[in-house]
């Protein structure tokens, strides 16, 4: 996999986050060296910069706890309709955020491209948080925490696209890894939607292995595209402490390494989102280098490369 094309598009989206700060993320991976990395493995790789959000006025919602209404309906737009373009166009894209609410827009921009080109999307949440409210639901009103229900097609989404949305993701067709908090709403929805939820517990009983591989069979076998949306949550916070959302008992190093290796073996990975990096909260760059680091193994990095070999 060698010689692909990565572009790479900045979302600095704060508006869906509780804390500021993840408008810096995307300066923060540049300075940490993503397009050099991605460069040094052989990629062809453009930075596009970071995109402006479609000014948007005058939205509403029942739910009073909702935050940043008009920005977050500004910045779906903006990303669905780069999404949806950059899918069609033979290349890797790799949103730098901003907050996980830019993954309203790329998710359903792949899935729309997807859908044009007659496959299905798969889509790997790799987190600590399932994102799976509805504009109902959420208690906190952040944003962030909903990409996944607006992908997947739950009901009352219709304000941020102006639109319901013609092209969801198949809840079956979603794996979310890593995670370690569900709010009781979420549940519910992610029970009744059929999603699968490999836990840590579940990682901590098989291992990523066994979780991972008859995911990406099931997505090989489809013909699929694949999303990958990695939250820097999906790591443990004393490895990775630049985020606003901490939850502890998060992966190590070695089990999110593996699954970026192992996302790079099975060729699959058609586009990724790197979100809810707050270098407002790192401790001198050291998670902004280790998200860069995660890249750079998804898109090839080995230690040996050694001859195949089976064990
Ligand atoms: N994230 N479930 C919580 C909420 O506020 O709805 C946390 C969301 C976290 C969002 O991980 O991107
Ligand atoms: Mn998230
Ligand atoms: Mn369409
Ligand atoms: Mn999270």
């Amino acid at each position: 996999m060698a010689g692909q094309t990565i572009r790479l598009v900045g979302a600095p989206v704060e508006e869906g986050a509780g804390r500021r700060g993840c408008v810096m993320g995307p300066d923060a991976l540049r300075t940490a060296g993503l397009r050099e990395n991605l460069e040094s493995l052989g990629h062809s790789v453009t930075d596009l910069g970071n995109l402006t959000p479609e000014s948007v006025h005058g939205l509403s919602v029942p739910n009073p706890s909702i935050k940043n209404l008009n920005a977050i309906a500004g910045w779906t737009r903006t990303l669905f309709a780069c999404a949806e373009k950059l899918g069609g166009e033979g290349v890797v894209p790799v949103y730098m955020g901003g907050d996980h609410a830019l993954a309203l827009g790329t998710v359903a921009g792949h899935a729309c491209a997807a859908h044009k080109a007659g496959r299905p999307l798969f889509v790997l949440w790799l987190d600590a948080h399932s994102d799976f409210h509805t504009l109902t639901s959420t208690d906190s009103g952040n944003l962030h925490g909903t990409p996944l229900a607006f992908a997947c097609g739950l009901d009352g989404f219709a304000p941020l696209l102006g639109a319901p949305l013609d092209h969801t993701v198949d809840p079956r067709h979603v794996d979310i890894l890593g995670v370690r908090s569900i709010d009781p709403a979420e549940r519910a929805f992610l029970l009744e939607a059929g999603v699968t939820v490999n836990d840590m517990r579940t990682i901590d009983e098989h291992g990523i292995p066994a979780l991972l591989r008859p995911f990406l069979d099931r997505v090989r076998e489809a013909h699929g595209l694949l999303h990958v949306s990695l939250d820097v949550d999906f790591l443990d916070p004393g490895i990775a402490p630049a985020v606003g959302t901490t939850v502890p008992g998060g992966t190590t190093f070695r089990e999110a390494h593996l699954v970026m290796e192992m996302l790079h073996d099975s060729g699959l990975v058609t586009s990724l989102d790197i979100v809810e990096l707050n270098p407002f909260l790192d401790d001198r760059g050291r998670t902004a280098r280790l998200m860069v680091d995660l890249t750079a193994s998804l898109f090839g990095r080995k230690v040996f490369d050694r001859p195949t070999r089976s064990f």
